[in-house]
């Protein structure tokens, strides 16, 4: 079992700030708040509150829920392993990939990231992003189910990024609306950025890197990424100006990418990509949040600001590393339609806000609900075949979440 980290989402700073007081009743402090200039009437907050059921424990250290086309889920876990959830919650025996003889797991390093191809049910292709045990580098991979239903262990590199230290690796991994596989990357620094990857589209660090994986080898640069034009750019890189871009998402209905990128010392954002946007940056490292970083020059109009911010000291609360969620888009209304979940890592709080506000830039987030500290730290969220929603903690647990129902 690896070890609990405690903090494997760094932002830099000592996170024991819960108990600071700031002497301000504990309103949400929202930036990105822009109120409507044409009259129009504000964002109106969601009347919601959820429950968390233990749908499944007994993972070690989970990163991510993930559906495979067929109805089954699989929790990747860091250190190498992909499992199976069987219905009634039990963790498969077998798993499904064991990469441990090749992963390097510990704090922010690791399996990190899976997504299975669109036509997994028929081709068997499946899509990893790890750091690489020799040197820590990042991997994105490519594996095969193979004719007797198992997943080999032969591997074709799609794109190595070298490691310049040992955090901030990003890690997700998903194909969007277009069918392009999408990697969330850090980056790469200890903290501050000192070589400017975040602003550089030259560079694969601090990015969102978009591949299409049904052409070329080992891929093809899809010609509508964000900085295909751009002949001084990485024809893989999509979107820059992001710091750790832990987790993100794809809008199932929209198309729209929600990017939870994990801040220094003082925010945290989620940040919103609508389909078609072309040479976005996310601010970093000339912003944090909605103000310029650290006394560096910056030009807000050059950026798109987040959806969302939230600062690391909230009333008595102290935040540390945002954990982007999932839009809701099942069947069953488990949750209302279109709610975005997002949460933070070390405070266990969770909110939502309508997918719609956080497309017009004007959310308004609602707290809906807070992980039992006894059940570990919010690492991650899932989505399933059926779109239901999932959190996954440091403790190993896969909590399923559902409207309370008198919110
Ligand atoms: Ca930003």
């Amino acid at each position: 079992m690896s070890e609990p980290a405690s903090k494997p989402l760094s932002s830099g700073v000592v996170i024991n700030i819960g108990i600071i007081a700031v002497g301000v009743i504990g309103i949400i402090v929202l930036l990105g708040v822009r109120l409507l200039d044409d009259g129009g009437e504000p964002a109106q907050p969601l009347d919601l509150a959820v429950r968390f059921e233990v749908a499944a424990e007994g993972f070690d250290a989970p990163v991510l829920l993930t559906g495979d086309g067929t109805a089954t889920r699989y929790v990747v876990e860091q250190r190498g392993t992909v499992v199976a959830m069987a219905a009634d919650g039990t963790r498969s025996a077998e798993p499904l990939l064991d990469l441990r003889d090749r992963v390097l797991s510990n704090h922010e390093r690791g399996l990190l990231g899976l997504a299975f191809h669109p036509d997994y049910g028929e081709n068997g292709r499946l899509f990893v992003l790890y750091s690489r045990a020799d040197d820590g580098a990042t991997s994105i991979s490519e594996f095969r189910r193979g004719e007797d239903g198992r997943v080999g262990t032969t591997e074709r590199p799609l794109l190595i990024i070298p490691a310049i230290s040992t955090i901030h690796k990003g890690g997700m991994l998903a194909f969007d609306a277009e069918g392009m596989l999408v990697a969330g990357i850090g980056d790469g620094s200890t903290g501050n950025d000192p070589d400017g990857h975040g602003q550089d589209p030259a560079s694969l660090l601090g990015t969102l890197l978009r591949l299409d994986v049904d052409r070329g080898l080992p891929y093809a640069i899809p010609p509508d990424n964000g900085f295909a034009d751009d002949r001084d750019a990485r024809g893989e890189v999509h979107a820059i100006g992001l710091r750790n871009p832990w987790r993100f998402s794809v809008d199932a209905e929209t198309g729209h990418l929600y990017i939870g990128d994990v801040g220094q010392a003082t925010w945290e954002e989620i940040d919103v990509l609508a389909p078609g946007e072309r040479e976005a940056s996310f601010g970093w490292s000339e912003m944090e949040g909605l103000e310029c970083f650290a006394g560096r020059t910056c030009d807000p109009a050059a950026h798109i600001a987040p959806a969302v911010a939230y600062p690391h000291v909230e009333g008595e609360t102290g935040h540390c590393a945002v954990v982007g969620g999932y839009a809701y888009r099942g069947e069953t209304g488990s949750l209302p339609a279109g709610t975005y979940l997002y949460a933070d890592y070390c405070s266990g709080t969770v909110w939502a806000v309508p997918a719609e506000q956080l497309h017009a830039g004007q959310a308004e987030p609602t707290v809906v609900g807070q992980v039992p500290v006894d059940m570990g730290q919010v690492r991650s969220f899932g989505e399933d075949d059926a779109g239901e929603l999932y959190v996954l903690t440091e403790s190993g647990y896969v909590l399923g979440i559902s409207s309370t129902g008198d919110a």
